[in-house]
């Protein structure tokens, strides 16, 4: 094969895809590191475990969530905040792993913003029917800051919307090695994950990963 022709090319899959003013997503931008990626994964999740949170609402949430980095977001029945310590242990969320810095800073340049150093990963844990109804992410100080997310594992239909919660949202499927930058005009979009379908990754069995790094505080 010659040396440029990569197989993103045989499926016409570009590397970059413009998803919206201020989004756009690198096709397999994390597959070289998923190994890396998902060790460090389980290392973070046995300090701090996987938890299903409750809505301020009363619901628990279908997807098990867990944080990495200075400040962790958490849900409970006083409302959606970042914190400092995690609840369930009482202890500082642990810190975030070398591999998904890069990944992020990385992802971020690659997206034409600047240096980012994210102060917060959110683990997501998605099985089957596990899904992620419609909200904005809004809990961050600074919104000129961007949000990189990492896909892992099994495929998901993500949902993105506009300003308004009413805005009929794109679907839009995010595969293993996904990377999306969520920055300018879409930071405040309205988004959400469809219900998982039931499958089985090489890499991660039944499960699909997110990390979603912020800069928070
Ligand atoms: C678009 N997680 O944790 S990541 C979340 O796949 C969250 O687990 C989803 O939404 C997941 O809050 C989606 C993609 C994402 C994250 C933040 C965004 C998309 C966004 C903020 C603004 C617009
Ligand atoms: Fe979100």
């Amino acid at each position: 094969m010659p040396p440029d022709l990569h197989s993103l090319d045989l499926f016409e899959r570009p590397a970059q895809q413009p998803i919206a003013p201020g989004a756009v997503l690198l096709h397999g931008l994390a597959l070289a590191a998923a190994p890396q990626l998902l060790a460090d994964i389980a290392q973070v999740t046995t300090a701090a475990p996987l938890r299903h949170l409750v809505t301020p609402g009363g619901f628990r949430m279908s997807v098990a969530m867990s944080n990495c980095g200075a400040l962790g977001w958490v849900s409970d029945e006083r409302g959606y905040r970042y914190s400092a310590t995690d609840p369930l242990t009482g202890q500082p969320w642990p810190p975030m792993p070398a591999s998904f810095r890069a990944l992020a800073a990385d992802a971020a340049s690659q997206a034409g913003f600047g240096a980012f150093e994210p102060d917060a990963c959110l683990v997501n844990r998605y099985e089957p029917g596990a899904r992620l109804t419609l909200h904005q992410d809004r809990d961050e100080r600074d919104k000129r800051q961007p949000i990189v997310s990492v896909s892992l594992g099994l495929p998901a239909i993500f949902l993105f919307g506009g300003p308004k919660r009413n805005d009929r949202p794109q679907r839009l499927p995010l595969v293993h090695g996904d990377v999306v930058v969520w920055g300018g005009p879409s930071r405040l979009a309205y988004h959400g994950v469809l219900p998982l379908a039931d499958g089985e990754h090489p890499l991660t069995g039944p499960y699909r990963f997110n990390l979603t790094f912020r800069r928070a505080g």
